[in-house]
């Protein structure tokens, strides 16, 4: 299970930040949650922030410093979220048992808050009791994701796609990434290539295979929908009852593939390690939660697929390992300038660990 209370500490500027917000109740407490990679996330606690007028319950909220250097489109991407949880909002309503993630307004009506340094923050109504998962613990924990991941891409089905911007142009292309790769290896910017030939050949090897993907939506065979497109575990909030109730970043929720969703599901949750586990011997492909997963997605997602999105199911674990694998190895020859580290060579664990899962993956 993540555990969110990383460390306890208030920076100077979070109190004036937190009055461009629309909150209720009096905030008591902030500190660092959360094991994202890409916002710096804080818990603001509260007293009397309950949704009833004058509860003294306390839920909170979560504030997080927006990273405009991964999503430069600020704006863009805050409507984007703004839409997708509107529409999702019709039919999750009280009483379906899921929960849309609410963004706090502004004291100004808007979205985000831009500080004096330029920072852009952002703030989402604290979701309870929000128990997220690095590694998955058994097979109904991994239907259960499937199946919100499964009903996120059916309940979208009628957003149209091009109503979406484009926040991060290619961010699941394999040709991208790769040539992004490449380019990392040509600068050798932090003088680690010598440590990673055995990576780089890998993420080589495996190449081609990837690029069947890219093939088959070039041919039309695969539908653009609105998918999520960060369909990691740790992005569905459980119940004390390990009920699925609600998919959280939202930022990449964009034109995309269903197999992007699926196969991203299966990289982080048919796998039996962490996301950057030392020991590779502790990381293996479960076929069994696969299995979970794959029945939970096409509960609710089968009517809508076509035939060769079904057929390309399997693929599709292998190719958001592999393009994982080649970003965290990217990230590591540049200097770890994109995801957050917490350790040195963090970033070369996690590839490592992504291209180990990829050699026991059998589907
Ligand atoms: P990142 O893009 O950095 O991964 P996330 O939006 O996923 O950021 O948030 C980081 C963490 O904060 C999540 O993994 C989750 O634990 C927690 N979190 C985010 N939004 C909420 C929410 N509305 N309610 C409860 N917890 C949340
Ligand atoms: C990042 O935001 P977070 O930590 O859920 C990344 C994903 C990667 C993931 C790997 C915008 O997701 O694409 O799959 O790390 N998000 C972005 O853990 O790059
Ligand atoms: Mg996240």
């Amino acid at each position: 299970m993540t555990s969110p209370e990383n460390h306890f500490e208030i920076p100077p500027n979070i109190a004036g930040v937190l009055g461009h917000f629309r909150t209720s109740g009096s905030l008591t407490r902030a500190r660092r949650f959360g094991s994202g990679h890409i916002h710096t996330t804080w818990l603001i606690e509260s007293a009397g922030s309950g949704k009833s007028a004058g509860s003294d319950e306390s839920d909170g909220y979560i504030l997080q410093q927006f990273n405009n250097s991964v999503f430069p489109l600020t704006a863009a991407t805050m409507e984007n979220i703004r839409l997708v949880t509107g529409h999702l909002r019709l039919k999750w309503g009280e009483g379906s048992g899921f929960v849309v993630p609410q963004l706090i307004e502004t004291t100004s009506g808007g979205l985000f808050h831009t500080d004096a340094e330029g920072n852009p923050w952002r703030m989402y109504r604290r979701i309870l009791p929000g128990i997220s998962y690095d590694v998955v613990p058994d097979a109904p924990l991994a239907h259960e994701a499937g199946r919100i991941f499964g009903k996120f891409i059916a309940d979208l089905s009628d957003l149209p796609p091009e109503q979406l911007t484009v926040v991060i142009p290619g961010f699941h292309s394999a040709e991208l990434r790769y040539r992004q790769l490449q380019k990392a290896i040509r600068n050798d910017t932090a003088r680690r290539r010598s440590e990673v030939a055995a990576e780089i050949s890998f993420a080589e090897l495996n190449s081609d295979v990837m690029m069947e993907l890219p093939r088959r939506q070039a041919s039309g065979e695969i539908p653009v929908r609105v998918t999520h497109n960060d369909t990691k575990l740790n992005n569905v909030l459980f119940d004390e009852h390990n009920r699925a109730v609600s998919v959280i970043d939202l930022d990449t929720v964009m034109p995309g593939l269903s197999l992007y969703d699926f196969g991203d599901l299966v990289r982080t949750a048919a796998s039996t390690g962490d996301e950057d586990e030392a020991d590779l011997n502790r990381i293996g492909f479960s076929r069994s939660l696969y299995d979970a997963i794959r029945e939970g997605f096409l509960d609710q997602a089968g009517h809508l697929l076509t035939p060769a999105e079904i057929a390309l199911l399997p693929l599709s674990g292998r190719y958001m390992t592999w393009i994982m694998g080649i970003r965290f190895l990217a990230d590591y020859l540049n200097g770890d300038v994109y995801y957050q580290t917490h350790y040195p060579g963090q970033n070369l664990r996690r590839c490592r660990a992504q291209f180990r899962l990829m050699e026991t993956m059998s589907m």
